[in-house]
């Protein structure tokens, strides 16, 4: 998979070499490179030069802050965009990013992350993309602001690269991790079996594997049910 990323803050990915993705990024499986919006900034759309290297202008219709120019993204993505590329644009208005987002993901080619600062970037740019064919898809983390889409593509990077076939060692351990089967992952123990007066549950010493499976199912459900209970089929 090829991975592009287009920020004002390229320096903010130096994180990657360090990441579980750097070793992804050995074992070829992973190629990333990160991009400065602010070099396809350096003419005007006039064609004069900017040497102030202006990525944002004041929003039609008034209201509160920047918005990103169309023109300059436009500029950046046209230079990396492949035809089989997906463009992603966190943002707080996209789609909800789940596992299964993830896991369709890590079958791209190409993702391209496009990372928005101040209000957003100029609407045409992803309704641009999508009339050329291209799938591109608003993604959001969750329902808060971040200042930058840089803090959530990189979320989404290491959700999506790990699902890569061959990068993690043990295919099972994603088989049976959490949100797999959409429920909460039941509470793991490792020795010592009593630690500051709390006792690893009695059945997971046992050695009675399907007591095991039953008992851990029971605290996935209801883990489940006190957290996250939108997660569980609606009950009637
Ligand atoms: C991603 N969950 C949250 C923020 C923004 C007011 C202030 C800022 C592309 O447009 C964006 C992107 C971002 C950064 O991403 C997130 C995010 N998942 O915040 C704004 C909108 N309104 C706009």
């Amino acid at each position: 998979m090829r991975i592009d990323v287009i920020t004002i803050f390229p320096e903010f990915f130096g994180v990657l070499d360090v990441s579980l993705l750097g070793k992804a990024r050995e074992s070829a499986l992973v190629e990333t490179q990160v991009h400065d919006l602010r070099e396809s900034a350096t003419v005007k759309a006039d064609g004069s030069p900017d040497v102030h290297r202006t990525v944002d202008d004041a929003p039609f219709g008034g209201g509160a802050g920047m918005v990103m120019k169309a023109d300059v993204w436009g500029k950046a993505i046209d230079r990396v965009l492949m035809p089989l590329g997906v463009l992603v644009i966190p943002s707080p208005a996209g789609v909800p990013f789940t596992q299964s987002l993830a896991a369709e993901l890590s079958h791209a080619p190409q993702l391209v992350f496009a990372c928005g600062r101040y209000e957003g970037i100029d609407a045409r740019v992803a309704e641009h993309y999508a009339d050329q064919g291209y799938r591109v898809l608003e993604v959001s983390l969750g329902d808060y602001v971040l200042n930058g889409g840089e803090v959530a593509a990189f979320a989404i990077i290491e959700a999506v690269t790990r699902l890569i076939p061959g990068f993690m060692g043990n295919a099972q351990s994603i088989v049976e991790e959490s949100h797999a089967d959409g429920l909460l992952e039941y509470p793991s123990y490792t020795r010592p079996a009593s630690w500051r007066g709390i006792d690893v549950p009695e059945v997971l010493l046992s050695g009675h594997h399907a007591r095991i499976s039953e008992w851990r199912r029971a605290q996935q459900l209801a883990r489940t049910r006190a957290l996250r209970p939108d997660l569980l089929p609606p009950e009637d």
